[in-house]
């Protein structure tokens, strides 16, 4: 004869275990036994950076995040302006998906400029950032700084470094710059909060054509010139909203990744540029090396790691790529994708599609536009409803 308190027992003992499990699965931790809590830059960072961090870690898992410069505020043959009311994107126009990463430039805003140094109003690169935010993407932040010294652009390469740090006569110049990029940072919110950005400044610096890259700044000063900004930007003005990134540019034979590495308590995530200049087997060599190189270092310092800028280039030429002699438009099947594939990077960027005759990214009508359909299509490039469907 059957028990029934027994019976009465073993079914709540059932309901209370499948709905303990439940309830635990639907509190997963936001750090588990994959995603270790990151030591950031900023330990006072928002709820939203260390929610964008988790989430460049739980989508390198699955592939990378592509991105495109300006993605939103011009392309190849429009600009936002002429078209206020919608969001355009040449990735959108071949795809029907954005990009996953927006990145943006801020040159000029250390000048209290309207626009930025390729003719963005800021207050249009801001809504671009919130209404790219707010649909799930990324934002990058790039600066190319004028030269604080002549007051020139960011190409003088007039040494300056030394004298924007420690004793130098143009530190409060310079301290002022940091202000107003503080002041744009952190003005760019959704819903009343800061946006998390990824910021990459001071880039490329172990080559020689800005004045903060070598030889125009040594290491040593360009170590300090870093966490200075560091400094300033998070404990004096409290920009609580940055993940921040180290991006060399392509290491030439005798280069050393880590010679102007800032140190691990100043760097979020380590990045890279590496462009193709017409020769895919010297492309292809670097991105396997140089990224090869930085997944050892980042994973031995438990840090996140990007292909920062690339694409296909070919200087001085507008109309390059309807040219006969486009030099391959399968570069991004043929090239791109079989070296980046299970690289464990967060995120590729492309750079910008500038009218005047800078174009990384395929549009509508370019010799690769199916080319470019086809690498979206590969399981491992992430646009911007992929990146969505992750959980982490
Ligand atoms: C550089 C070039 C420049 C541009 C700058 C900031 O790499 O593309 O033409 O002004 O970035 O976007």
């Amino acid at each position: 004869m059957g028990c029934k308190i027994c019976d009465f027992q073993k079914r709540l003992a059932t309901i209370l275990i499948v709905g303990f499990i439940t309830i635990f699965n639907s509190c997963k931790p936001f750090y588990n036994m994959v995603y270790k809590k990151p030591l950031l830059v900023d330990t006072k960072a928002s709820k939203q950076v260390k929610i964008l961090h988790k989430k460049l870690f739980y989508l390198s898992k699955e592939g990378f995040a592509v991105g495109h410069q300006d993605a939103t505020a011009y392309g190849i043959g429009w600009k936002h302006a002429d078209f206020p009311n919608l969001i355009k994107s040449d990735v959108y126009d071949m795809v029907e998906d954005f990009p996953a990463v927006y990145g943006f430039d801020i040159s000029g805003i250390e000048l209290g400029n309207a626009n930025n140094i390729d003719g963005v109003p800021f207050n249009t690169m801001k809504a671009l950032m919130v209404d790219a935010y707010s649909k799930g993407g990324i934002i990058t932040v790039s600066w190319h700084a004028d030269n604080p010294k002549t007051n020139s652009n960011s190409w003088d390469t007039t040494p300056a470094v030394n004298e924007i740090i420690g004793e130098g006569a143009l530190v409060e110049k310079y301290e002022s710059w940091l202000s107003k990029v503080a002041v744009f940072l952190k003005s760019v919110k959704h819903k009343g909060r800061e946006i998390p950005i990824i910021f990459r400044p001071y880039h490329e610096m172990n080559g020689g054509w800005f004045w903060w890259g070598n030889p125009n700044c040594n290491s040593i000063e360009y170590i300090q010139l870093w966490r200075h900004t560091v400094y300033s930007l998070r404990d004096k003005y409290e920009v609580h909203n940055l993940i921040y990134v180290y991006a060399p540019n392509k290491l030439n034979p005798n280069d050393d990744y880590m010679e102007y590495y800032p140190g691990d308590r100043f760097v979020d995530v380590l990045g890279i540029d590496i462009y193709d200049f017409q020769n895919a087997v010297e492309y292809s060599n670097s991105v396997v090396n140089d990224l090869g190189i930085i997944k050892n270092i980042a994973n031995e310092k438990y840090k996140l790691y990007a292909l920062t800028e690339t694409g296909i280039h070919k200087s001085g030429d507008i109309n390059w790529f309807i040219e006969a002699s486009y030099p391959d438009q399968n570069w991004f099947n043929n090239v791109l994708y079989p070296n980046i594939e299970n690289s464990g990077i967060s995120w590729v960027l492309f750079w910008r599609n500038g009218c005047g005759g800078e174009q990384y990214m395929p549009n509508k009508a370019h010799k690769s536009e199916a080319d470019f359909k086809a690498f979206a299509k590969q399981p491992q490039a992430l646009f911007l409803k992929d990146i969505n469907n992750i959980k982490y």
